[in-house]
Order: C-alpha cells, then sequence, then structure tokens
C-alpha cells in the first residue's frame, strides 16, 4: 500500500506540471459543429489565434472545460489590442454568459467569470470582432449590445434560444491571447484516469 501512494502523489506531482495555451487550428469556426475542439491534457491556460480584418474572420469558438466554475475566468484584457467580445456557450448552444468591456472600465477588452456557469462541465467559449453577435433561427439576438461594460447572462429577446448564427458588422480584428483562469482541455485529465485505475487496483486487491 506504501508502494502504490507514492506511485500516486508521483503521478499527482508529474500532472502538476501539465499546463499550456492551446493555439487555433486553421481558422476556427463560429458554431458547435465547427468550433475547434481543444485537445491536452492539464489546465488549459490560454487561446492563441487571430480574428483576422481582410477575411471572413469575426468569429472564433472553442470547446473548453470547465472543472470549477468558482474561480473559472477568460479575459482578453492585455491580449488584444482590437475591440474584443467574448461569449460563453452550453453544449446545447444556449448563452451562458457575455462581455464587450470589461466591467472594471477603460478598456474595449472582455473579461468573463463563472458566476452565470451552473455547473462543472464542458462549455463553448467565443470570441468575436464587436460587434459580431449572436443569434437564434429567428435573428433575434440572444444578448442586448448594452449596457458594454456588464457581464451578463443572457437578456435579448432571443435569450431563452440556442445559437443559430451571427449577425451584425465586425470591426477590425487581430492576433488575440485569452487569458483563462482554472480551465482545462476538453478531453480529462490522464491523472483522474489514473487515480480511477488505482482505486479500481485496489479494490481488485481487496477482494
Ligand atoms: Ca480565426
Ligand atoms: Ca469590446
Ligand atoms: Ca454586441
Amino acid at each position: 500500500m506504501k508502494k502504490l501512494m507514492a506511485l500516486t502523489v508521483a503521478m499527482l506531482g508529474g500532472t502538476a506540471a501539465l499546463a499550456a495555451d492551446w493555439a487555433e487550428v486553421g481558422d476556427a469556426g463560429e458554431s458547435l459543429m465547427t468550433a475547434n475542439i481543444t485537445n491536452g491534457v492539464g489546465a488549459l491556460t490560454g487561446i492563441t489565434g487571430v480574428l483576422n480584418t481582410n477575411a471572413e474572420d469575426l468569429v472564433d469558438m472553442y470547446c473548453i472545460r470547465i472543472p470549477d466554475p468558482s474561480i473559472f475566468g477568460a479575459t482578453t484584457v492585455g491580449g488584444a489590442s482590437f475591440d474584443t467580445q467574448l461569449f460563453l456557450f452550453d453544449v446545447n448552444g444556449r448563452g451562458v454568459t457575455f462581455n464587450d468591456d470589461a466591467p472594471a472600465g477603460g478598456t474595449l477588452q472582455s473579461t468573463i467569470s463563472g458566476q452565470f456557469v451552473p455547473a462543472p462541465g464542458i462549455y463553448f467559449l467565443a470570441i468575436s470582432r464587436y460587434d459580431r453577435d449572436p443569434v437564434d433561427s429567428n435573428e433575434a439576438a440572444i444578448w442586448n449590445d448594452t449596457p458594454f461594460a456588464a457581464e451578463r447572462a443572457p437578456d435579448g429577446p432571443g435569450a431563452a434560444n440556442p445559437l443559430a448564427e451571427w449577425s451584425g458588422g465586425g470591426g477590425s480584428g487581430g492576433q488575440y491571447r485569452i487569458e483563462l483562469r482554472n480551465a482545462a482541455f476538453h478531453v480529462p485529465e490522464p491523472a483522474s484516469l489514473s487515480l480511477l485505475a488505482l482505486g479500481a487496483l485496489a479494490a481488485r486487491r481487496r477482494r
């Protein structure tokens, strides 16, 4: 048993060092079906990509995991030089939270938290060039435009409905880095799988 515990500690120690950014692959899409799926292990510390002003590159969407909503956060403050918007959707495409200009004020970049995230799990994070906004199948806005400097749960006429498409013009874009706090890659961490395997092994030994 002592050996098993030492092995567990070693694996946890090794996993703690696993943390990385995700770099956009190709051009991330703007729907659940075409989003970049972040594959990796451990903590997802950020996402780097580009919203190209000279292309139809108005929205990039990424599939991530949120292990603990109470400490989750995402921001483009300090990570982009253009006017960004950040959105979070659930796996059914329904809006969770949104911010245009960070609530702290004095910036056109965006910050969201886990305050409106209902449970740990898989979510879709989207960045857009202001003022490209998500709408439902009737072209009703899922979020209102204002107030700009507030993080809000869906409050538009289409608030209750899933994302169908995006609407409105995009201002200039550029390269960005979305800094993430307490987010994880889409796939489960191997540590939790290993611990499950170790648990199963220990249970088998007790028989
Ligand atoms: Ca892109
Ligand atoms: Ca903004
Ligand atoms: Ca907007």
